[in-house]
């Protein structure tokens, strides 16, 4: 452990571990201890069990199939079975335990790989800033998709609420858009809406930030803590953009409440297999789709297509529509690169299932049995 992690954690405010404490049972493995991650930096993930706060160290078996399977990489907020093996001076993650939840997005170094950057979330704060740009309302929808679909419960939260003197505009814009989504107005100059948001987060909840950079989410958790534990600055006067100061995903407990994770400004959301995300982010479209006589319907020059007849009666908007669209490519798009790749990989292992050779193989295997059985 290194003075940066000397943070104290209690292992039992981090959670409640009933249910995992099961699962680890169930996988078997002998002589581990439940842990939870709780940071992730450059080093080696950082995890605290009941019996301390360790770095540890993925084991072999775990890093080999993390290589074909990135969803395997142990994300904050997962828990995890941890060993001590002796004469080894790290503690090792010997596997994850089913996640609750994830928020994923596609991985920006990988055509088709998702990134699981929270796990095993209750709730998750859209963070957006009332800054001097308009709030722009696709990358809030963008996110929302990803929000929803990570299975925690979406929360928008709008920072800098002393910046702005017509935040009731800024407010309606977001309202159009937000659907059943509660909407937090905070400022970390005057403590407005710090109280509201704590109560999202009581006791054993695990909510987390996300949102660009500069927006506030370091500020709005020392507030949360009433302490300057999470080092924050100043955006760039020119843009108001942020500087990437936070640069670790973290947990921090909330005093007489639950845990909340910051995250460092995400420069990409690319999506990642979020359809029910899609879904839920923009209700009144995915039920207007029902209503279209063809199931591949691409709502342009079909008979009888539903969501043609809500734009004309109104209870869809037509800005939302094409942004919905471009996010409903996006996915498909990934499922064609994912399908290509998946046929890829059949084609270059040439006794793979499909293969030319595994079907000769299967035939020769069929014969056989054949001729044993009228031996
Ligand atoms: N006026 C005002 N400024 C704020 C408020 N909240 C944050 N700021 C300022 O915005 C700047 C950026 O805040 P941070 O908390 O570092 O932003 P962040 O979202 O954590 O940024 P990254 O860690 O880079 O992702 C700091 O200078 C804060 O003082 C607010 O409610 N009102
Ligand atoms: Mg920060
Ligand atoms: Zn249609």
């Amino acid at each position: 452990m290194t003075e940066q992690d000397a943070y104290d954690y209690d292992f039992e405010q981090l959670g409640d571990s009933t249910v995992p404490l099961q699962e680890l049972d169930e996988l078997g493995l002998e002589e581990v201890e439940l842990a939870r991650v709780v940071k992730l930096d450059r080093g080696l993930p950082l995890v605290v069990s009941a019996t301390g706060t360790y770095r540890a160290e993925p084991s072999n078996t775990l890093v080999k199939r993390m290589k074909t399977n990135t969803m395997l990489r142990p994300a904050v907020g997962d828990w995890v079975g941890l060993a001590h093996p002796e004469n080894h001076e790290t503690a090792r993650i010997e596997g994850l335990l089913p996640r609750i939840s994830s928020f994923t997005r596609k991985d920006p170094g990988e055509e088709t790989a998702g990134q699981v950057i929270l796990a095993n979330i209750d709730v998750v704060f859209v963070v957006t800033a009332l800054g001097d740009e308009p709030i722009n309302i696709a990358r809030l929808e963008r996110k929302l998709v990803l929000a929803f679909e990570s299975g925690a419960r979406p929360i928008i939260v709008l920072t800098k609420g002393d910046r702005r003197d017509d935040i009731e505009d800024e407010m309606a814009r977001v309202r159009a858009v937000a659907g059943e989504v509660p909407i937090i107005v905070t400022s970390a100059v005057t403590g407005e809406g710090t109280e509201e948001l704590r109560s999202m987060v009581p006791a054993h909840t695990t909510a987390a930030m996300i949102g660009s950079s500069g927006v506030g989410k370091s500020t709005l958790i020392n507030c949360l803590l009433g302490d300057e534990r999470l080092a924050t600055k100043e955006v760039r006067e020119s843009d108001d953009k942020g500087r990437h100061t936070t640069v670790a995903r973290e947990i921090v407990l909330v005093p007489e409440g639950g845990i909340l994770i910051d995250t460092p400004g995400m420069r990409g959301m690319a999506l990642w297999r979020a359809d029910q995300g899609l879904e839920l982010a923009y209700p009144e479209i995915a039920e207007a789709t029902q209503r279209c006589k063809f199931a591949n319907c691409t709502h342009q020059s079909e008979p009888q297509c539903g969501v043609k007849e809500a734009l004309e009666d109104g209870s869809i908007d037509s800005e939302r529509l094409v942004r919905y669209t471009k996010l409903r490519e996006e996915l498909d798009e990934l499922d064609v690169k994912q399908e290509e790749k998946r046929r890829a990989a059949t084609e270059s292992r040439p006794h793979g299932r499909g293969s030319q050779s595994h079907q000769i193989g299967k035939a020769k295997r069929n014969m056989r049995k054949y001729h044993k059985r009228n031996r």
